[in-house]
């Protein structure tokens, strides 16, 4: 990032006080100052108009071939899924239009965890518009289908936007246990480092050793500054501390891992509230993002979870992880029907760039099939 920055003379050093690591594990290598911001003195208005010119032109560029990407990755991947499947089996042989036709998309819909509602709401529309007449054939059908697949995901396609202006910009990850929660923390680490934003962690796991042990590890290898307090601290401390760290040191993003709770242990639950107050109490915004991750895979429980987890903390975003595994495919629809709740990122796989911006285009393509077969 900055290149254009990179290239100039030497920039003056700053004069700010020299950064501190409350009870924090800054590891070897990542000296604070490498992930402040740039320094502007030294340059003109000018050159520093061009410089952020060039980093968004970059940005652009590098979203649209991660979209590009991403489309041919979520086919590969959702199309293996058991709603691709059960559809594609469905249309693949252009069948007649019929009542029968209609329940078996039904069924397929319902199998597929996308719910019983919005599956009977999906399939009353396609009634009316075959009584109607509306469908010359079977890929007249798909289309319309296709449609309002769409239309249930559409309204919740917001991407996650760093707003530079509350940095350091907080992003609380919770979740059950095991979802993906820290494996997506060191996804989103490297995509935000790449967009050119500083950023510092907070190991707010402090139900294992292993758990501190992992995001350190981690920061470690990709010059990240983890903030830590050990195996049993109170994770709003941590919380607490690493705002502040993270403010006194002029970082753009904080990202904190919390401990997977089970969403029916309320005491746990309640302790999620806890770091969102302590948070508020240095940042009122914060945190800017609750990203709650979910497991593909757990179907028609993810509701349930994402009921209990909104209750507690106030979720604003989601990421779907594990797409990639014997997940059926059809929960997004479920949880966008009843919760109005941003889907962010989907995980197809536990690779760095397995990570993808939600595209409900791409989603709902890669669940049906391209042509209709004779
Ligand atoms: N196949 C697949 N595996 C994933 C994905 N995301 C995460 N995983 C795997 O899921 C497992 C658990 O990931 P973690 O990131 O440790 O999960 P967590 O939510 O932090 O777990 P706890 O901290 O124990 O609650 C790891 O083996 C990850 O590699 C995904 O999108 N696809
Ligand atoms: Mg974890």
């Amino acid at each position: 990032m900055f290149e254009f920055l990179k290239k100039k003379p030497v920039a003056p050093t700053s004069d700010k006080p020299a950064p501190t690591t409350p009870a924090g594990s800054a590891p070897e290598g990542a000296a604070p100052g490498a992930h402040a911001p740039p320094v502007a003195r030294g340059f003109s208005p000018d050159d520093l108009v061009r410089a952020y010119s060039d980093v968004q032109a970059e940005k652009a560029a590098r979203l649209e071939a991660e979209k590009a990407a991403a489309r041919v990755a979520v086919k590969q991947t959702l199309g293996a899924s058991l709603l691709a499947r059960s559809l594609g089996g469905l249309f693949s042989g252009n069948p007649k239009l019929s009542e029968d036709l209609l329940e078996e998309i039904e069924t397929a819909l319902i199998s597929a965890d996308v719910g019983v509602g919005a599956s009977a709401d999906v399939v009353a529309n396609l009634r009316k518009r075959m009584k109607a007449r509306e469908f010359a054939d079977a890929a007249a059908l798909q289309q319309a289908l296709r449609d309002d697949l769409l239309a249930i995901l559409k309204p919740i396609a917001v991407p996650l936007e760093i707003d530079a202006s509350r940095a350091p910009f907080v992003i609380l990850t919770v979740g059950v246990n095991g979802v993906g929660k820290t494996t997506t923390i060191g996804k989103l680490a490297r995509r935000f480092q790449e967009d050119g934003h500083s950023l510092m962690l907070a190991a707010g796991d402090t139900f294992r050793a292993a758990a501190v042990e992992q995001l350190k590890i981690w920061g470690e290898r990709n010059n990240v500054v983890v903030i830590s307090q050990g195996q049993n601290a109170d994770a709003a401390s941590v919380a607490f501390d690493a705002l502040q760290a993270a403010r006194s040191r002029g970082f753009d993003v904080l990202i904190a891992d919390t401990a997977g709770r089970l969403h029916t242990q309320a005491g746990l639950m309640a302790e999620l509230g806890k770091i969102r107050r302590v948070l508020a109490k240095l940042d009122p915004g914060a945190p800017h993002e609750v990203l709650m991750v979910i497991d593909g895979t757990t179907g028609q429980n993810a509701l349930s979870q994402l009921r209990a987890f909104h209750a507690a903390v106030g979720v604003t975003g989601l990421v779907v992880t594990k797409l990639d595994g014997s997940a059926k495919g059809g929960v997004l629809f479920a949880l966008a029907r009843e919760f109005n709740i941003p889907i962010r990122f989907i995980g197809l796989g536990e690779k760095l760039e397995d990570l993808r911006v939600f595209d409900p285009e791409a989603f709902v393509d890669a669940l049906l099939p391209e042509r209709l077969g004779a």
